[in-house]
Parts: C-alpha cells; sequence; structure tokens
C-alpha cells in the first residue's frame, strides 16, 4: 500500500499523454509564449501517425483513360474499350511492396466517372466491359491482394465526375456520391486512406457543384474510423506541387482558421473533421510568423504526391520517359527526407500489369537506397549530452523512445565519439512527433583536427528529416538543436555515405 505512491509519475505522464490533441483552439487572449507551447503540444490523431511511418505509399492510377491514351477522361467513353487481357493485381502490389510501398491507393473512380467496381449507381463501369464478361471487380482484386500481402489499401475517388447526369444537381449528386462511397467503404475491408481531389476541370461556364463535404467525412469516419482521408480532408494534406519536392521547412502543425468549437464538440466522438481552407501551397505554412494571428492551430501533415512518370494514367509512348532511379532517389530525399508521406504513382498498363521499364527502375532505386541505409555510421557511438535526458535512444533503432533536454531547455548540443574516423555525407534525424512537432533549428559540426566545422544545417525536422552534405571524414560529431519550440526531442539519428555517382 504505501509504494502505491511510487505510480504517481506514471499516472502524471499517462493523463498528460490522455490530454494531447491533434488541434488546439486560440483565444484572443493567448500571449505569443501561449501560442508556441501549445503549437509545441499538438500531436498526430492514431489514424495520422500510422499513416506517417508509411513514409512510402503508391498510387495506381488505372481506368478508360489507360485505353484511351488520355489523361482526364470525357465520361462518354464506351465501357467496351476497358479490356486488360492479363490484369493481376498480385503483380501490382507485389513491385511495389519489394520497393518498400506499405500502402496503395487505387482511383477507383476518376473524373471520367467510370467505376472500377461493379457499383449499382451507374452504368459507366466495369460491369459493362469485355473484361471478365462484365463480372469483375478491380477494386476486389487489389484490395484482397493487399490484404495477402500484408499493405495497407486506400480508394481515390473523384468528386467531379464528368459522366453523371446528376453532377451539378447539388444534393442528388451527394446523394449519389455518398451511395458510391458507401459500396467502397463496406464491400471492401479495412480503408486505410481516402483520397479526394480538388481537381475539376468545368470552367466559368461548365457545372456547378457544391459537395457536401461534411456529410462525406461523417460516413468515413463512421464506416472506416481508421482511414485518413487525404487532400480535400481533415487529415492529410497535398503538399502544393505534383514534383515530388516538398518544403525545405515543412511543419505539421499549421493554422485552420475554420475551427470552431461548436463543430469540434459535435464531432467529439469521431475525432474533428474540419474542411481545409486558404491557400496550403505557399512556402511558408506553419512559421511563429504564420501561427501568431491564427484562431486555430491543427496536426495536418503533408503528402507528395508524384508519378513516376509524365502522366497519371499510362500511355505506351512513355515507356522510355519513366524517372530515372537517381531521379526517384533524390525525391525520395527531398519528400520523405523533408517530413512528408511520398504517394509514388505507378500506373498498370494496357495489359493490366505494371510494365518493365518502371519495374527496372524500382528496382535500382529500391537498390540505392537501401546501399546508403543499410549501414548507420553513428552505430555504436558515445553520445554526450550535458542538458539531455537518455542518450542512448537516439542510437537504439526504436522510434518510441527518444532523447530530450532537461528543465525547459529549448538548445542543446549532442556529441557523437565515432571512435574512429569515418566518411559520410548524410544526416538522417528523426522527432518523436507523439509529443509534437518542435525543432526550428539545427546544425550538424564535425570535428577537423581540433576544430569544429559546420557539415550541413536545416530548420525543421518532424517525422523525419534528411540532409545531405560535401562528403566529410570525421571521428566525432554533434548536432546542435540552436531553437526548439518546446523541449526538443531525437527519436533515432543517422550518419551514411551516399556515393558520389549517385548523386543528382
Ligand atoms: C489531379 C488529377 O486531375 C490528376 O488526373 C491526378 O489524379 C492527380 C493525382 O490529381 O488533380
Amino acid at each position: 500500500m504505501k509504494y502505491y505512491f511510487l505510480l504517481i509519475p506514471f499516472f502524471l505522464a499517462s493523463v498528460a499523454h490522455a490530454q494531447k490533441k491533434n488541434y488546439a483552439l486560440i483565444k484572443p487572449t493567448d500571449s505569443e509564449a501561449d501560442i508556441i507551447r501549445k503549437a509545441a503540444n499538438i500531436v498526430p490523431s492514431p489514424r495520422q501517425l500510422r499513416w506517417q511511418k508509411l513514409e512510402l505509399t503508391a498510387f495506381f492510377h488505372f481506368g478508360v483513360n489507360t485505353f484511351t491514351n488520355r489523361e482526364w477522361g470525357t465520361g462518354k467513353e464506351d465501357p467496351a474499350i476497358f479490356n486488360p487481357t492479363k490484369l493481376d493485381a498480385n503483380q501490382w502490389v507485389s513491385v511495389v511492396k519489394a520497393a518498400g510501398f506499405k500502402q496503395v491507393i487505387l482511383t477507383a473512380k476518376h473524373h471520367d466517372g467510370f467505376c472500377l467496381w461493379p457499383t449499382k449507381t451507374t452504368e459507366h463501369s466495369v460491369k459493362n466491359s469485355p473484361w471478365k464478361d462484365g463480372k469483375g471487380d478491380v477494386v476486389k482484386e487489389v484490395a484482397d491482394a493487399c490484404k495477402k500481402q500484408n499493405i495497407g489499401f486506400g480508394v481515390y475517388l473523384s468528386p467531379w465526375d464528368r459522366n453523371s447526369p446528376l453532377y451539378g444537381t447539388g444534393e442528388a449528386y451527394n446523394d449519389f456520391f455518398v451511395q458510391q462511397l458507401t459500396e467502397l467503404l463496406t464491400n471492401y475491408g479495412r480503408i486505410d486512406e481516402v483520397w479526394f481531389d480538388g481537381a475539376n476541370g468545368e470552367g466559368p461556364n461548365g457545372k456547378k457543384q457544391v459537395y457536401d463535404f461534411d456529410r462525406w467525412y461523417k460516413l468515413i469516419r463512421k464506416l472506416q474510423p481508421t482511414a485518413v482521408i487525404a487532400i480535400m480532408g481533415p487529415d492529410v494534406r497535398w503538399v502544393g506541387t505534383e514534383s515530388g519536392y516538398g518544403r525545405e521547412t515543412e511543419w505539421s502543425v499549421v493554422p485552420a482558421d475554420n475551427l470552431d468549437q461548436s463543430a469540434i464538440e459535435s464531432n467529439s466522438q469521431q475525432g474533428i473533421a474540419f474542411k481545409p481552407s486558404g491557400d496550403m501551397t505557399g512556402d511558408d505554412l506553419g512559421s511563429r510568423d504564420k501561427i501568431m494571428h491564427a484562431k486555430g492551430l491543427v496536426w495536418y501533415p503533408a503528402e507528395t504526391d508524384v508519378s513516376i512518370r509524365p502522366g497519371w494514367f499510362y500511355h505506351p509512348e512513355e515507356n522510355d520517359k519513366v524517372k530515372s532511379p537517381e531521379k526517384l532517389l533524390d525525391i525520395y530525399f527531398h519528400s520523405v527526407g523533408r517530413n512528408s508521406v511520398l504517394l509514388m504513382n505507378i500506373p498498370p498498363d494496357r495489359e493490366g500489369l505494371i510494365n518493365d521499364a518502371d519495374i527496372k527502375n524500382l528496382k535500382e532505386w529500391t537498390r540505392l537506397r537501401d546501399n546508403i541505409f543499410k549501414n548507420n555510421l553513428a552505430k555504436g557511438a558515445i553520445i554526450t549530452s550535458e542538458n539531455g535526458l537518455r542518450s542512448k535512444a537516439i542510437l537504439d533503432e526504436n522510434y518510441s523512445t527518444y532523447w530530450t533536454t532537461k528543465g525547459k531547455d529549448t538548445s542543446a548540443v549532442i556529441e557523437l565519439n565515432l571512435k574512429k574516423k569515418k566518411t559520410f555525407n548524410v544526416l538522417m534525424l528523426q522527432e518523436n512527433i507523439t509529443v509534437g512537432q518542435r525543432i526550428e533549428k539545427f546544425e550538424l559540426e564535425y570535428r577537423d583536427g581540433k576544430i569544429w566545422k559546420k557539415a550541413g544545417e536545416g530548420t525543421t525536422v518532424g517525422y523525419k528529416r534528411l540532409l545531405q552534405f560535401d562528403p566529410v571524414t570525421a571521428d566525432k560529431v554533434r548536432l546542435k538543436i540552436i531553437s526548439s519550440r518546446l523541449n526538443p526531442t531525437i527519436s533515432e539519428m543517422g550518419l551514411y555515405l551516399e556515393p558520389i555517382a549517385e548523386k543528382k
């Protein structure tokens, strides 16, 4: 009985953890320091955390466009053109799984409105195609392959629909869309990501349709509570380009001025679901300047989408334009390595297979990555940090344990004695985002004889930061955390050598 008091710290720690949320409201009376503290304590929701840890997700753009050789279909296609003679979803999934992807997203319906599953909502679907005599279901084949091979599965359902006569009628289209979503979210097991595109090419005189996002979000939360809703959704934000290159400074906590108390309360059982508003494509989304004038702050992390080919859909004339392994490596450094999840599109061809040209470059890209990251040159180093706690955690290969500072220190130096001279040109850092994203500025120094020199520097870290610099040779390095919004954390750190020939 008398030892029960020993449990108090654990109790307090779990209460503190339970209170952490993926948003905060800013009161007009909040001081600058209050706002910074609030921002530094916002954490991902469990579904956002699961998604962030995937690092690599793959897109499969496939549909009537694959057969018409278009990027945006008209909605007037004859379903008879859809006839992949060798479709093998297990091949798609095994190709991307071997390349390290942990989840896939299939274009169940693109802007042309053609559904890859035998929906009850429209005749514009696989059920009227010659493929498997109209008895096939691409969504099912991909979902089953993902389950079998144990990777995540998500769906892209285009709000913009150029086929449906209901598009532009208001409520009737929203009902139709809800029915499509319900089919997808109930008939295929667990769905991990729902991707809503913002594209609309109707033009000024085209049809106007108001999407009932609130209704869609509530339905997804009800039917698939663990799925993230991406892009036109509350859980995952578009990074802002389709180049594959994320921002140098990438904050996962950004202002959300349409967060209001009553909306949060009414959704409290399902988690917040706010509609994204305002421009999310600028260079600076989450700096102190930006958050200082916000009414609310939210954990809203970036997804970087890019296609392995010039187009999103397969075009035979692009077989020799598949991005090179070196280019894909550069994209990896500038997406996953910039606190973002990479969503790479690998479009199946007309036979219904991932083309050899894509497979070849994916394999070589995987080899290049493995070659760099298989050997952490910091492994076994002696770590010292004067104002630090749990230094060993930065090299224990366990994301959930982490180094942090004592007291209220927001800057620190972590020194690594590598024991012998090593040559490296890549730094990998991970903050523990389950307590928040905090680091604002850091530097890596190495000891050259008696003096310390700068190898490289950066701003935000977040879930993962990769920093490339000219190769240095040293037996001692130090990571200087120059500025942080609250006690900084480091879960993992790595030093690697990227062979120069692979740089682009
Ligand atoms: C865009 C769409 O218009 C493209 O066709 C593609 O689906 C891409 C991922 O999103 O907005």
